[in-house]
């Protein structure tokens, strides 16, 4: 049977993984979440704004489930910066 993009069959059963980036203006808790899902401190998070200075990915394992997720926290960006990349 085919498989859906980020979908293994194992023999035994299927598992799943994907990848979610997390874009935002800076110091809005976006690398505060990323470790809430992963489960471990794998950004920096702290109440200085454009401390995240470049992508950091993390991966959440969900063994029971079967399923992988990559976390991309990516740095802070200005409205008007990204006002200009979606221009
Ligand atoms: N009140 C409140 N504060 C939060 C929440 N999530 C994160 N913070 C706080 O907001 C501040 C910034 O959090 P970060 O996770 O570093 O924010 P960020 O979006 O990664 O920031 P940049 O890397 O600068 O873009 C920290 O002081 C966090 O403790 C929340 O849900 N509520
Ligand atoms: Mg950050």
């Amino acid at each position: 049977m085919a498989e859906a993009p980020g979908q293994m069959d194992t023999g035994s059963r299927t598992t799943r993984s994907g990848f979610v980036g997390l874009a935002g203006r800076p110091n809005v808790g976006k690398s505060t979440l990323v470790n809430q899902i992963v489960g471990s401190k794998v950004a920096i998070a702290t109440v200085r704004p454009q401390t995240t200075r470049r992508a950091i990915r993390g991966v959440a394992t969900d063994l029971e489930a079967g399923t992988q997720l990559v976390m991309i926290d990516l740095p802070g960006s200005s409205a008007r910066v990204m006002n200009s990349r979606s221009a």
